[in-house]
């Protein structure tokens, strides 16, 4: 609903908070925030909402709007913008804007503040000091003349900077009158070439030299575009492809493409990563999580090409590195590879393909499922089967993790989000309401476990309340299942007394989603699996699928 207000001219004298939401809709083309209403932020969401037609996806919480515009801003390539007002409104996103930082998403986080000559009042805190114990951007509205300046200001280091910046907006400032002025745009400095031709010849020695060569491209390489010119270069030198778990699906529809590289890839990834002896890796940060600590890596040649220098050998060691633009270093490589008619290796021969095009999950493992639990690798392996090839992913964080990044596929990199750069469990429904405004057209699956949902379940709520096309798996093992096993390995006097301080008898979680406004359906056994699919192709609002896990159960990961 939006009032007929005509929106103010160019020339007007304004409100800050009118001009600033004039500004994020007219000058930073920002249509969707996500945020929670304050003293601080409210007139400016009015402004927003109702003079300039925006979309406010209010959220339950604060870490749910920030989550909420990380979803958004990774699902889309464009902006995340969220606002929260001040005190305990901004520290409730402490968790979600270090999540910002490590998963490295530009993020608008307009953060209201309290009167500057009011250090008494009740919701006063230093928002800059919260804010760089988070490693996120601050900027500060300084004046009411500047604010349109500190806003572009804050956009533009977002993107530069490649995390969240707050910009902090004190009570007094926003209330004030301003003259409204687009700000000048500012040319794009394009960075100067590092193409490194010295390194470049140097990789190619090694790859010269290489006989089982393995292409591994991360996010990096998704934002460069890459993916042509690297499927490419992986054909010349003879080399299968794989991705990072963050650029899940990127290879998709390559009959050489081994999917995840890294502790969640399948057995046969693995057996021919173990096989290799070069990794050549783009865009990617060889994190412990990739390098599988080190197991995927040790005793390889690697070659590590990335446009951020800081990038280049951070945990472990490389043989060479090339700094510069990643689509640009892999073109100058097949150049030279083609003007030296060098030899072609094969560690793509037809039987891998065949050996891939034959994968079959069920192979990978045992299940345990019985008559009232079910196996969590099976049901991801089954829903993989059942759900629309064009979906989206979330996972939240726990031992159930395993089901989704080994069995749930996406048809690219932005349709896949593990919000787990922080480690924090109850991210993901938050992150998913971004994920699912951006994406409508697809559903977007959440994969969390109960210790997850329950932290988060209001969100649900949110998605009730803006129809999205959410479905929540539960993989309900009624437990901390990752302490749950951490006990058993650790020197507790009595461990198995010790699991029973992970184990918890949870309300009836379909009946939570009921009372939220969706739908649930409860799993006891593969039986139940119809049922599932049903509730899922005929969903009208949020589902939520509540599959009892036994969390004794060992499904290969913290077990
Ligand atoms: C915010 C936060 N609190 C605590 C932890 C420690 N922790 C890691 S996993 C986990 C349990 C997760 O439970 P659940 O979502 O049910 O997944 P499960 O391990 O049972 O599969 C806990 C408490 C954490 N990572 N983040
Ligand atoms: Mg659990």
């Amino acid at each position: 609903v939006s009032l007929d207000v005509t929106a103010p001219t160019k020339e007007s004298a304004m409100k800050v908070h009118t001009a600033l939401a004039r500004a994020l809709v007219e000058d930073h083309g920002v249509s969707t925030v996500f945020g929670l209403l304050g003293g601080g932020n409210m007139l400016l969401v009015d402004d927003f909402v109702h003079r300039f037609h925006g979309t406010c996806v209010r959220t339950t919480r604060e870490d749910g709007a920030v989550l909420g515009a990380l979803g958004y801003g990774h699902a889309t390539g464009a902006l995340g913008v969220a606002t929260v007002s001040p005190g305990p409104g901004f520290t409730n996103t402490v968790t979600a804007l270090v999540e910002g930082v490590r998963n490295r998403t530009p993020l608008l986080v307009i953060a209201g503040d309290t009167h500057t000559l009011d250090p008494r009042n009740l919701h006063s805190i230093d928002q800059k000091a919260v804010t760089l114990s988070t490693e996120a951007g601050f900027v500060q509205v300084r004046d009411p003349t500047t604010a349109l300046d500190d806003l572009a200001t804050a956009v533009r280091r977002a993107f530069e900077e490649r995390r969240p910046v707050v910009l902090n907006l004190p009570v007094e400032y926003a209330g004030a009158d301003v003259e409204y002025t687009s700000p000048t745009p500012r040319p794009v400095e394009k960075a100067a070439s590092t193409e490194d031709t010295a390194s470049i010849d140097r990789a190619l020695e090694v790859l010269g030299n290489a006989e089982k060569p393995i292409l591994l491209a991360g996010w990096g390489a998704f934002e460069a575009d890459a993916t042509e010119t690297l499927t490419t270069l992986a054909e010349l030198i003879g080399a299968p492809v794989a991705t990072t778990m963050k650029a899940k699906g990127l290879f998709r529809g390559s009959p050489v493409d081994l999917g995840t590289f890294g502790g969640m890839s399948s057995d046969i990834a693995t057996e021919v990563i173990r096989e290799a002896d070069c990794i050549v890796a783009f865009g990617a940060s060889l994190n412990t999580w990739t390098a599988a600590h080190g197991a995927h890596l040790d005793g390889k040649a690697i070659i590590q090409v990335d446009h951020l220098p800081d990038n280049i050998g951070i945990l472990f060691p490389v043989t060479v590195g090339v700094v510069g633009d990643v689509r640009a270093v892999a073109q100058s490589m097949i150049e030279k590879l083609r003007a030296a008619d060098a030899p072609a290796k094969d560690f793509r021969p037809r039987a891998l393909e065949e050996r891939l095009a034959a994968y079959n999950p069920f192979d990978e493992f045992e299940d345990t499922s019985a008559p009232d639990v079910v196996d969590i690798r099976t049901f991801m392996a089954r829903l993989n089967q059942h759900l629309p090839p064009d979906r989206n992913v979330v996972t939240d964080g726990g031992r159930f993790v395993i089901a989704p990044m080994r069995y749930l596929d996406v048809r690219e990199p932005r349709s896949w989000l593990a919000p787990l750069g922080f480690g924090s469990m109850g991210t993901a429904i938050g992150s998913a309401l971004g994920v699912a405004m951006a994406k409508p057209d697809a559903p977007t699956v959440v994969v969390s476990g109960d210790g997850s949902l329950m932290m988060s379940p209001n969100e649900f709520n949110t998605a009730v309340r803006y129809s999205l096309d959410l479905i929540v798996v539960v993989l309900n093992d009624s437990a901390y299942g990752s302490e749950y096993h951490l006990f058993l390995h650790s020197d507790s006097a009595d461990p198995q007394l010790a699991t029973t301080l992970t184990t918890f008898d949870w309300p009836d979680l379909a009946d939570i989603a009921r009372s939220l406004g969706g739908d649930g359906l409860t799993v006891r056994s593969l039986d139940d699996l119809d049922a599932a699919v049903k509730a899922i192709e005929s969903r009208d609002r949020p589902l939520l699928l509540d599959v009892k896990v036994d969390p004794a159960a060992k499904v290969g990961f913290m077990d």
